[in-house]
């Protein structure tokens, strides 16, 4: 009986994310390491896009399916990409730590994203910042990078950005629970505001029909739309 319960109140997600960044930043890599705990040092390209399936054991009663879409780095800004990104709940963009034009290409990455893709409410999809190969800086980055890191991703709408290395397997997960978190706070929120929708919608037909109301104890202020708009931002 414990048993079937436990299976009956698990929830059960399937959200989207995209993964992109300038050729060669090692996206395909970290999404290896991730999903197989894989590296190679051989680079080839991905062409159009690969997908990847993780599954998170988030809590005992959160299960959580990423929908890993790897866009290849060819794709820059085309076309394409708006088809690739829709329906996508969230997305890491890369950059490699040792080439200076995949880090100023990151903000060109960004605006296509914000451009092409809103969330339901019309918010901009949560975006963590990955700056990647870090296994290559001798030391790791110093502290002013950092705070100019920091005051770069928060300028351009990032959820947070993580120093990730998928060849030595560093910062990889610390960047996926940071995205998967806030995307779990936007769809309660999403959910919460259509509750708070339709029952706005109910009352409203309760006041509308005339007869006295036959709901209990629903008094008549019936509204609608009541979503706020508060669209905070965050880092974790
Ligand atoms: N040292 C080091 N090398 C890495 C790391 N991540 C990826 N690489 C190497 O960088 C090269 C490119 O990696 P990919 O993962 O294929 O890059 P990508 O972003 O998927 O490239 P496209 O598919 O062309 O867009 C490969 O030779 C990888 O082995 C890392 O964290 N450290
Ligand atoms: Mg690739």
């Amino acid at each position: 009986n414990c048993i079937l319960q436990a299976v009956v109140t698990k929830k059960e997600h399937l959200y989207k994310i995209l993964v992109i960044g300038d050729l060669g930043t090692g996206k395909t890599s970290i999404v290896k390491r991730y999903v197989h705990n894989f590296f190679s040092q051989n680079y080839k390209a991905t062409i159009g896009v690969d997908f990847a399936l993780k599954v998170l054991d988030w809590d005992e009663r959160t299960k959580v399916r990423l929908q890993l879409w790897d866009i290849a780095g060819q794709e820059r800004f085309g076309q394409m990409t708006r088809v690739y990104y829709k329906e996508a709940v969230g997305a890491f963009v890369v950059f490699d730590l040792t080439r200076n034009s995949s880090f100023e290409a990151v903000p060109k990455w960004k605006s296509d994203l914000d451009n092409k893709l809103v969330l339901a409410d019309g918010s901009n999809i949560p975006c963590v910042l990955l700056a990647n190969k870090c296994d290559c800086v001798k030391d790791g980055l110093i502290q002013s990078s950092r705070t100019q890191m920091d005051e770069f991703a928060r300028d351009k709408g990032f959820l947070a950005w993580f120093e990730t290395s998928a060849k030595d397997n560093i910062g990889i997960d610390d960047a996926a629970n940071c995205l998967v978190r806030k995307i779990l706070e936007n769809s309660e929120k999403m959910l919460n505001d259509r509750e708070d929708e339709l029952r706005g919608m109910r009352l409203d037909d309760g006041a509308g029909s005339g007869a006295g109301n036959g709901t209990g104890g629903q008094s008549g202020s019936g509204f609608l739309g009541g979503s706020s708009g508060d669209k905070k931002r965050s880092c974790c």
